[in-house]
């Protein structure tokens, strides 16, 4: 698995026509997609999926956002995927993003801000198989 990562584009970059763009950039960086689909969150479905971050402050808000419009979710696979992807999306703080990382270019604020990627390999696996079957993948 150390290849592979799972991302979302999150709904500001979707509600504000961004899909195109970023999947752009995603795919330019060199990743393939091996699966990819555009849902819309139920409160229940993003609160079970920031399960981990429940102890945080910011735990409310972040559900609320990530269930207040559709997401494209996708795993991705490249060499050295989890590390790579981060140095594409930036920090979660768009303000403190190198220019031209995806969060700098696309996102506004560090809870809306843009796209996710996983932070190890376990994490990605753990994601993808919450939002892809078996079937659902190359
Ligand atoms: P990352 O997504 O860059 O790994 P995490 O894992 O620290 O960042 O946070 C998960 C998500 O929670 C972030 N993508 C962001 O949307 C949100 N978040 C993180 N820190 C804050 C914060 N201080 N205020 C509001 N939302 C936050």
């Amino acid at each position: 698995m150390t290849n592979r990562t799972f991302t979302m584009i999150k709904p500001d970059a979707f509600a504000n026509g961004h899909t195109g763009a970023i999947l752009d950039k995603i795919i330019k960086a060199g990743f393939k997609l091996i699966a990819m689909k555009t849902v819309h969150l139920t409160r229940e479905k993003a609160g079970a999926f920031y399960e981990v971050h429940k102890a945080r402050p910011f735990y409310g808000e972040l559900v609320q956002f990530m269930s207040s419009g559709p997401i494209v979710a996708a795993i991705l696979e490249k060499d050295n995927a989890i590390a790579d992807f981060r140095t594409l999306i930036g920090n979660t703080d768009p303000k403190k993003a190198d220019a031209g990382t995806i969060r700098s270019l696309f996102a506004k604020s560090i809870d809306a801000n843009a796209i996710h990627g996983s932070d190890s390999d376990e994490n990605a696996k753990i994601e993808g198989d919450f939002f892809f079957s078996m079937m659902e993948r190359v």
